[in-house]
């Protein structure tokens, strides 16, 4: 089975003023399709490896053929990461967890603004394209960062939240300012969706 583009839950513009509506479009209809286009040439002639799922794929790159390995690694990676992406952010995003994500954010970062400084640091840290996350862990809440499209699911690890520091994700509206959109990107993180994840 091939590999699907996700539809938005919300409109390229829905997410004005944090993210544009003209990087929401790029991102998701040249920038996404490219990773699942890709993705698809690349197992075009394994047919066994097209019945797998992204997960599955991306959690044992090392046995994959070695002529599609990086392709599926890149390709796949993004395919997958984006698909969270989008539905990690929203409309009616922003403000702060509830719940038990919030107790074992409290209870791993000490407060919810020192998690944020955390996740904040690493996605400016992350040198060129990649991403920041928090991921659980053994149980325990952690912020990594990975390059690329390398995606923390290749190590097993359970993803709660993302965000994209590629240029493509905000260069547009922030230009070289990742910091501001950084910021930007809390304004509409999914919280509910997150502690789903978690
Ligand atoms: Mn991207």
């Amino acid at each position: 089975m091939k590999f699907v583009l996700p539809t938005l839950n919300y409109a390229y513009d829905a997410l004005e003023p944090h993210i544009d509506a003209k990087t929401m479009e790029v991102h998701h209809s040249k920038h996404h399709a490219g990773y699942t286009n890709n993705l698809n040439a690349a197992l075009e002639a394994y047919p066994a490896l097209q019945d797998k799922t992204i997960e599955s794929l991306l959690q044992e790159l090392d046995q994959l053929p070695e002529a599609i390995r990086g392709a599926v690694r890149n390709n796949g990676g993004g395919y997958y990461n984006h698909k969270l992406f989008w539905e990690m952010i929203s409309p009616s995003g922003g403000g702060t967890p509830k719940g038990a994500l919030m107790d074992a954010i409290n209870r791993d970062f000490g407060s919810f603004d020192r998690f944020k400084e955390t996740f904040k640091a690493a996605a400016l840290k992350q040198f060129g394209s990649g991403w920041a996350w928090l991921i659980a862990d053994d149980g325990k809440l952690k912020v990594v960062s990975t390059p690329n499209q390398d995606s923390p699911v290749s190590e097993g690890k359970s993803i709660i939240l993302g965000v994209d520091v590629w240029e493509h994700a905000y260069y547009l509206k922030y230009q070289n300012r990742r910091a501001e959109y950084l910021d930007a990107f809390f304004e509409v993180v999914d919280w509910d969706k997150a502690a789903s994840k978690f």
